[in-house]
């Protein structure tokens, strides 16, 4: 059975008038999400929660325009699923930048309703014959969406090898905001990141502002809140067993074939990631789970 074929997906996993899976492009399927509060679309390629909208909101994900479905490729926008290593490979440039999970097809593991509306999505991507030539390790991981006037994503890992691994990884957020200038990331201050930009390691002292390119690793556990005074809203950022915060935008000079000339102004990254100090070493058999819970408000 085609993993892919929508018609057998809705049977499987479509909830009627809330849940429909349609063809996206290169026949990758999309799920439609539709509920009175909130609507959102998920991507079996990648796993990946596409856009997030609750009703009274503008959407609280960003997508570029210029996103593409195509194999091997990642999905500019929504949340990205980064593992086993955050960034380039620590030791082999050859290795794809964050991982194997993004470019890959998942599948779905199951869907339902809580009780107050909203809806689950799990996914799952376990090793194969092409990713074990990248990373040599038998792995399972799951992403759990639970997706109503707030979401939370929860990313899983499991050794299911004989032999331990490392695990690095990121819930690599693409937050869409009004205008980027005048944005700021609070939570973040008297925090040390290393900086990418710059390099070196810094302390962060003001709320986090985006004048040009800001990539940096911050060395937090904390809550953080986007101050977007154009939108008019707070977007609340919590997250569980995650002690590494990386906040991105590329700035006016982004060099990215699928952003357009002014997509930096329209959205910033702030990922909760196991990175540095931060890898987790899992024995065969155990696992570990992270998250990342998002809530949106008026300006306070
Ligand atoms: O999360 C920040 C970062 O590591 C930046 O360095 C930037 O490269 C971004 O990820 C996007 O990476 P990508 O491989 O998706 O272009």
């Amino acid at each position: 059975m085609d993993s892919m074929d929508v018609s057998h997906l809705n049977e499987q996993f479509g909830l009627y008038g809330q849940i429909e899976w349609l063809d996206g492009a290169e026949g990758f399927p999309i799920a439609h999400i539709g509920h009175r509060d909130f609507t959102a679309t998920v991507s079996l390629y990648g796993g990946q929660l596409l856009t997030w909208r609750p009703s009274d909101q503008a959407p609280v994900l960003w997508i570029s325009e210029l996103a593409t479905l195509e194999p091997g490729k990642a999905i500019r926008g929504g949340v990205p699923i980064i593992f086993p290593w955050f960034g380039a490979h620590p030791t082999d440039s050859s290795k794809p930048s964050h991982g194997v999970a993004r470019n890959r097809l998942w599948r779905v593991v199951q869907v339902s309703n809580l009780a107050g509306g909203e809806i689950v999505i799990q996914m799952s991507l376990t090793d194969d014959e092409e990713t074990r030539p990248i990373w040599a390790h038998r792995f399972r991981l799951d992403v759990v969406y639970v997706i109503g006037r707030t979401l939370t994503a929860t990313l899983t890992a499991f050794n299911i090898d004989d032999k331990p691994f490392t695990m690095g990884g990121a819930l690599h957020t693409y937050f869409a905001v009004g205008s980027t200038p005048v944005v700021s990331v609070d939570g973040l201050e008297g925090a040390e990141y290393d900086d990418k930009v710059i390099g070196g390691l810094h302390i962060q002292k003001y709320p986090v502002q985006f004048e040009e390119e800001v990539d940096r690793v911050y060395f937090s556990a904390e809550p953080t809140i986007i101050y977007d005074p154009t939108l008019q809203r707070q977007i609340h950022i919590n997250k569980r067993n995650s002690d590494t915060t990386v906040v991105w935008n590329p700035g006016v000079t982004a060099k990215k074939a699928d952003l357009s000339a002014d997509a930096w102004s329209q959205f910033i990254c702030v990922e909760a990631a196991k990175h540095g100090d931060d890898v987790v070493t899992l024995a065969p058999g155990e696992h570990f789970a992270f998250s990342q819970t998002i809530r949106v408000t008026g300006i306070a």
